[in-house]
């Protein structure tokens, strides 16, 4: 039996959409003018939560947060069960006001919907800290966290902070929370029925098929890693080719060998060299260290693995030649992440029932989905961003896709509650 699909104002949905992201792409949500940029701890991080603590509080909801600083709300006491909505407000230090703050903003418009058409679904909001790693360079931190996919000894001593390079726990305390206790952050899942995220799609595949909404199916998995050359620092005048251990020729071979690896694996897999670092990084000096970052993912697990495995041996190869040294080291990774196939069709079922365009799609970036759905059922919610642009500041999206997407979600949660 088709849902009775919640009939929403979606033209007022959008209008507050739009209002909730221009504020929140406000100067004080924000650490650059030159784009979105906001991380766990800092004051532009804090202004973002209170902002959503006033309009959750404002319809009724409890807030609290996990002993990290993930922000939690929900419209039922603790111990009773909830449907889990939300994403994440932090934002890549290149960031557009879209990516994670659409998908927390919607949820929040999911839950005033529910409020004033009455429907009373028992609902949790999620804003998951630290999803971009801007702060502390580990991706989807806060979410791995709540699913215990990290160590102690990380959170104390290995994550350090871009800007000073103190430690997550360090700057987890100084912020008022209690690291110590980032074992009992799972507890924050233990209410969910269910999860469904709504993110923008950060390609431009519903653009180019004209479909205003993506019900994923999978979530590529990803692996991170650093690869390290050591060579010699010299004179750039003084000192001969002949003589040189330039770490620089060597970074460039492992930069394209990247590129040769992801291509040669096929399936969609993806390779990138994001960071590259030269050391001491002076015009007029040989560059002695250098430290390479890998991103690279796929929602074939052999694929991107082997681009992994491949760069891990080609760098001890591409060093040794030159005279020089190299490590690689793994800072973290996810697997292919399949979303609920119960979930996947109450979306569908609701999506058809608008009458909107939309499809079932893969998600090649990486998503807050991916930790709890270690623990819950879950699915996401794709809408499309104007040619595909993200992490960077000119992105685009639109609030009615989003008040569509809000729609879709409240009418497939009331009917999984039905069951
Ligand atoms: O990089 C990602 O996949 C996510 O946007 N942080
Ligand atoms: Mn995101
Ligand atoms: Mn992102």
């Amino acid at each position: 039996m088709a849902t009775p699909t919640p009939t929403i104002d979606r033209a007022r949905s959008a209008e507050r959409i739009e209002r909730d992201i221009e504020t929140l792409a406000g100067p004080e949500y924000t650490r650059s003018d030159e784009a979105i940029r906001r991380y766990a701890y800092t004051p532009e991080y804090r202004a973002t939560l209170d902002y959503f603590v006033r309009e959750l509080e404002a319809i009724g909801f409890e807030v609290s947060y996990d002993p990290v600083g993930t922000l939690v709300a929900r419209n039922r006491p603790p111990g009773e069960q909830v449907f889990g909505v939300g994403s994440h407000c932090d934002s890549n230090r290149n960031g557009g006001k879209y990516d994670g703050t659409m998908g927390v903003v919607t949820a929040l418009e999911v839950c005033r919907l529910n409020a004033e058409l009455g429907l009373d679904l028992p609902l949790q909001i999620i804003s998951f800290l630290e999803e971009e790693g801007s702060g502390f360079g580990q991706m989807l931190l806060g979410s791995r966290i709540v699913a215990r996919r990290v160590t102690e000894e990380e959170l104390r001593e290995e994550f350090r902070a871009i800007d000073d390079g103190r430690s997550f726990w360090e700057h987890a305390e100084e912020a008022g929370y209690q690291p110590a206790r980032w074992r009992e952050a799972v507890h924050i899942l233990d209410d969910l029925t269910g999860w469904i995220e709504l993110h923008i799609e950060q390609a431009r595949v519903l653009q180019d098929t004209g479909n205003r909404l993506g019900v994923v199916t999978a979530i590529a998995g990803y692996i991170h890693a650093d690869v390290f050359l050591e060579g010699r620092a010299d004179h750039a005048g003084a000192t001969p080719m002949d003589f040189r251990l330039d770490v620089a020729p060597a970074a460039a071979r492992v930069v394209l060998e990247v590129e040769r690896l992801a291509r040669e694996a096929g399936d969609g897999t993806v390779g990138t060299v994001g960071e590259i670092e030269l050391r001491p990084g002076i015009i007029n000096v040989v560059p002695g260290r250098a430290r390479l970052s890998l991103d690279t993912r796929g929602v074939v697990e052999d694929g991107f693995h082997a681009v992994a495995r491949g760069i891990e041996s080609f760098v001890q190869e591409a060093a040794g030649e030159r005279g020089l040294t190299a490590s690689y080291q793994q800072r973290q990774t996810l697997p292919v992440t399949h979303m609920d196939e119960r979930l996947v069709a109450a979306l569908e079922e609701a999506a058809a029932a608008t009458g909107e365009p939309f499809m079932l799609m893969p998600s090649g970036a990486a998503h807050d989905t991916m930790s709890v759905a270690q623990h819950v059922p879950t699915a996401m919610v794709f809408v499309p961003c104007r040619d595909g642009i993200s992490h960077a500041p000119d992105e685009e999206a639109d609030p009615a896709d989003a008040a569509l997407g809000a729609e879709v979600i409240l009418a497939a949660i009331a009917s999984l509650r039905e069951g």
